[in-house]
């Protein structure tokens, strides 16, 4: 059996085609229906007559769930590559495109959908554009079949081809140890926990002993089903659904591996990498990197042996945050931690054996890592560690260098220290359940400040900012407004927070630019039973909602808006005076000095005399 998968832009037809050509609808949650649109992995079977079958992984398109796309996307052979006749390419259609050609895909078809849209040129010219997208990846010489799940057009073609793409593959090598990426784990009445996924090589029979990678844990395979049919027995390239038993669904998770026990889990690989165009300029020679294998997301860092050339394959070193359990030519993909941009992909050479690793290190090296491991979170200065590790200073720069480049020690500044690497990657746990915590716990403030976090990790303060400092660099947390937060946290108000600011908010048409009177805000914030009211003002003032000028209180809009009345006035006659000011924004002098001082503070404008002329005017 083979795996065909869709990808495309968000809404350009990828599930209505999948449930046109099997009967299935892939968007098997209610919100996915309700809101139209794919959030996770859907997955249909498709038979022909003739017995042929393969099972479909549909995707969904919009960028906010490209983690759930790749979670799918490493099973897939064949590719509907899903345009929108009426749209053309669009962002995600090159993305996926881009995602998929370092993964397994061998025959890629080009859906044109939604043909009942356009007529017969614009469907030719729709065809153009993807060529020309397509010019140089996996995709290039596809074919290219116009359809609508409307009339139904096009659509017996498009099984023949898929037909023909898939009597063509050839079987997913049997022999090899079996190996299945986990992309669902749920509890069936009377069963007990069922996992399924895209058997990626070899067979499973049931009563196999198999082990979940990377916990290690013994399984057995009481049963198998492939789309809801009982098997004896599973070849590569199938749609499994597999009955664990003896193991709770919440010890499982998406990401990880059924396989037999020959693969050994692993946190360092030789792996052959090629950068993405766009990607290659945010490329260092050490990256921190969200890793995609399998159907595991593993945060780690990628160190280039060469400098990155778009297209072009490097040898380089992939760390992973946590193992996993990998075959050698295993595909993977990374993305930039935040923004979360497409970064390359390539595949895995061999694992580092790491206690070879260990046992390669010179006496020297092991002296520097038994001073650090003693040292614990106790960030050490060079000067510290040579004394402790019995080597000179001079020498000890070097075998830093070395060792962090391996991902054995982490360093931070003010001054440069270092640190055990395992020590800073537990500590680095605590530190993101801390902040996940707070941020369940008080989601209308922006994070936690070190003060409150220092506490919670009973550590000294001052260290814990320079290790903060270290994650925040590495864009494996953020930092705003003081306070600590997780890459994906945006504070949200409660309803009842909501209400009350929402007066605040809202401006008088007839006095667009007059502000809240900032006392009065306050006193009625005090006056307020609301919990959380406070913090949650303080929220909207950091994140620039509601803007503090002297004693009034603008909308973020209001502020915006006088900013390029102002601009205007000035690109007009050179300079302004407060009068002039005053006539431009409507407002009396008890609003407009603060307001061009604060102007003046934030860099927008200059002082000159009696008049303002613009920043950018004054430094030329
Ligand atoms: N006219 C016309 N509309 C279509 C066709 N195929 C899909 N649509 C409409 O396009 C919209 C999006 O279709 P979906 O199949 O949900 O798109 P999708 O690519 O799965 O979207 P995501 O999974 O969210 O990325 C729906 O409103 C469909 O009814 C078609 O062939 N013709
Ligand atoms: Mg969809």
């Amino acid at each position: 059996m083979h795996i065909l998968g869709t990808a495309g832009h968000v809404d350009h037809g990828k599930s209505s085609l999948v449930r046109a050509l099997t009967g299935t609808n892939p968007d098997r949650w209610l919100e996915e229906q309700l809101r139209g649109m794919t959030l996770d992995l859907g997955f249909a079977r498709l038979r022909f007559d003739d017995g042929v079958e393969a099972g479909i992984v549909d995707v969904p398109g919009h960028e906010r769930f490209l983690h759930n796309m790749l979670a799918g996307a490493a099973g897939m052979e064949i590719l509907l590559l899903v345009v929108a006749a009426n749209e053309g390419p669009k962002p995600q259609t090159f993305e996926h495109l881009a995602i998929l050609g370092y993964l397994n895909v061998q025959r890629v078809i080009i859906v044109l959908t939604k043909s009942d849209l356009v007529d017969a040129e614009e469907l030719a010219f729709a065809e153009e554009l993807v060529r020309e997208a397509v010019r140089g990846t996996v995709a290039q010489d596809a074919q290219a079949i116009g359809v609508s799940t409307v009339t139904g057009a096009g659509l017996d073609a498009l099984r023949v081809a898929i037909h023909d793409a898939l009597v063509e593959l050839p079987p997913r090598l049997p022999q090899a140890p079996p190996y299945l990426p986990i992309d669902r784990v749920f509890a069936l009445a009377g069963h007990g926990t069922i996992v399924t996924g895209t058997l990626m090589q070899g067979a499973l029979a049931v009563g196999d002993r198999l082990v979940l990678q990377p916990s290690g844990r013994e399984v057995r395979l009481r049963s198998l089903q492939v789309f809801g049919e009982k098997r004896e027995r599973v070849d590569g390239g199938s749609r499994v659904a597999a009955n664990l038993p003896g193991i709770e669904v919440g010890e499982i998770a998406r990401g990880e591996v059924l396989t037999s026990p020959e693969f050994r889990p692993g946190d360092t690989f030789d792996v052959t990498f090629r950068p993405y165009g766009p990607g290659v300029d945010m490329l260092r020679r050490r990256t921190p990197v969200r890793a995609y294998i399998g159907s595991a997301e593993i945060i780690g860092t990628l160190l280039l042996r060469q400098p990155p050339r778009a297209g072009e394959d490097v040898a380089a070193t992939l760390h992973l945050r946590r193992p996993a359990a990998v075959f050698p030519g295993a595909a993977f993909v990374v993305r930039r931690l935040s923004p979360k941009d497409l970064l390359g992909g390539g595949t895995i050479a061999a694992a580092r054996d790491d206690a070879a690793s260990e046992t390669q290190r010179s006496p020297e090296e092991r002296a520097v890592l038994q001073a650090l491991a003693a040292a614990g979170l106790a960030a050490l200065t060079p000067a510290q560690i040579a004394a402790a590790a019995n080597v000179r200073e001079e020498r000890v720069d070097a075998l830093l260098g070395d060792l962090l480049e391996a991902g054995a020690v982490s360093r931070v500044q003010k001054p440069v220290a270092y640190l055990d690497a395992p020590a800073a990657r537990t500590f680095f746990e605590r530190v993101l359940e801390r902040l996940s915590a707070a941020e369940r716990e008080t989601p209308w403030v922006m994070g936690t400040t070190s003060v409150a976090l220092a506490r919670a990790l009973g550590i000294d303060e001052s260290l814990l900012v320079r290790i903060l400092a270290s994650y925040v660099d590495d864009g494996r947390i953020v930092q705003r407004s003081g306070y600590y937060a997780t890459l994906d946290f945006v504070p949200a108000l409660t309803a009842e927070q909501r209400a009350f600011f929402e007066p605040l908010l809202a401006t008088d048409p007839a006095q667009r630019f007059l502000p809240h009177e900032l006392p009065d805000v306050v006193t009625e914030l005090r006056r307020s039973r609301i919990s959380g009211i406070a913090q949650a003002f303080d929220t909207l003032v950091a994140t620039g909602i509601l803007v503090k000028v002297g004693d009034a209180l603008y909308t973020g809009r209001q502020v915006a808006e006088i900013r390029a009345a102002l601009e205007g006035a000035i690109r007009r006659s050179g300079t302004l005076t407060m009068a002039a000011f005053r006539d431009v924004v409507g407002t009396s002098r008890k609003y407009a000095v603060p307001l061009l001082e604060w102007f003046d503070a934030t860099g927008v404008t200059v002082r000159s005399g009696d008049v303002r002329v613009l920043r950018e005017r004054a430094v030329r």
